[in-house]
């Protein structure tokens, strides 16, 4: 590896602030803190097949500390490396029901981040990629220290967006509005380097769709239309697309961030609103996916533009290649066969 490659997470960051004169810095710990945090988790992570042989078996493991399931541990320790800082103003976790105010004993400042600390976490038994999912606002209620306003904002609101996918390598990808950047983490010193500077979604992508289809039964007329189209099965597509479906988001995401694609996670019959939770999933990679050329939407509307109701609110999400995510949205829109030849035009020219 020559030394020119070797551009560390702390160091881009500090070169992203250096545009921004009037920066005060706290921005930057923030992604410092969270990267941080990912080497503490990627980890354990690592270790979690050993837990038994290692004597991490019931409530305490060999060195007398409590046991925790992996994706509490993944909150505490994000939660631990954020707290004290000063820069927050409260947080909000996929584990935990309520906003999380600043401890009493620290300073607050003026972001406020939310997260999935691991997301996938039912798959580490059967060694899937897991990964932490990452959204950053800036305060904006007149709390004196925050409050759940602070965090209730519309993805368009966000001033960074990251997530961690722990898999074959771990790697952290993020953007704060100027590019997508995805950094390696090189474990044997312990530092995410710059490894997929601009990462752009490619468009028109690899005709790759990702859903559980396994719920087919539960969709919609529209939706069962789509799916059926990007098999081929309505005899429409000359070009059937492959499936794809790794049941993670994150590394659902991060194949389609790379290779293009789209993911689908669609409403149903027993879910209104799908199952994914719109401010510490769907909008922190909605925010990446647009950033990098794609398209994030519900079906029918922007993702970025939902203005939340409450913390844990789930929304449908169709994620990736914005030309295939148009072809999602004009399926759902309209009635199979009315005027669907000219949206289809697109993928029927094979592109
Ligand atoms: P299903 C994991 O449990 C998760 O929250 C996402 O990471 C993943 O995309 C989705 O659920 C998978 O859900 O219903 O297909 O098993």
């Amino acid at each position: 590896m020559t030394s020119k490659s070797l551009v560390t997470i702390e160091r881009h960051i500090i070169e992203a602030e250096r545009q921004f004169p009037e920066a005060t810095g706290a921005f930057s710990n923030i992604l410092y803190d969270i990267a941080f945090a990912a080497k503490m988790i990627a980890r354990e992570v690592r270790r979690a097949g050993l837990a038994d042989v290692l004597g991490y078996t019931g409530e305490v493991n060999v060195q007398g500390e409590e046991v925790k399931k992996l994706d509490e541990y993944a909150h505490e320790v994000i939660f631990k490396a954020l707290d004290h800082t000063g820069h927050l103003c409260g947080m909000a976790s996929e584990e935990v029901a309520d906003f999380i105010p600043i401890p009493d004993r620290f300073p607050t400042g003026k972001y406020c981040v939310l997260f999935d600390p691991l997301d996938g976490s039912s798959n580490i038994e059967a060694n899937v990629s897991v990964g932490t999912i990452f959204s950053v606002h800036r305060k904006v209620s007149d709390h004196p220290r925050g409050c759940a306003q602070d965090c209730l904002q519309p993805g368009y609101s966000q001033v960074a967006a990251g997530y961690v996918v722990y898999g074959s390598s771990t790697m952290l990808v993020y953007t704060t509005g100027n590019g997508v950047h995805g950094f390696t983490l090189e474990p044997s010193i312990g530092e995410f380097l710059l490894s997929h500077p601009d990462i752009r979604i490619p468009s028109p992508g690899q005709r790759i769709f990702s859903v559980n289809e396994g719920n087919y039964m539960k969709w919609s007329s529209q939706q069962r239309g789509l799916v059926d189209y990007l098999k081929g099965l309505d005899g429409t597509n000359p070009k059937p697309f492959s499936a794809r479906y790794i049941g993670s988001l994150v590394a659902d995401f991060h194949r389609n961030l790379l290779y293009g694609g789209m993911f689908m996670y669609p409403a149903d019959d027993k879910n209104p609103n799908g199952k994914l939770r719109l401010l510490y999933e769907a909008a922190p990679l909605a925010m990446i996916a647009e950033h990098a050329g794609g398209r994030a939407s519900t079906g029918t509307s922007r993702i970025m533009d939902i203005e939340p109701r409450s913390l844990h609110e789930r929304t449908p999400l169709y994620i990736g290649s914005a030309d295939q995510v148009e072809i999602a949205e004009r399926f759902l829109a309209g009635t199979p066969g009315a005027g669907m030849e000219a949206a289809l035009e697109p993928l029927a020219a094979g592109v």
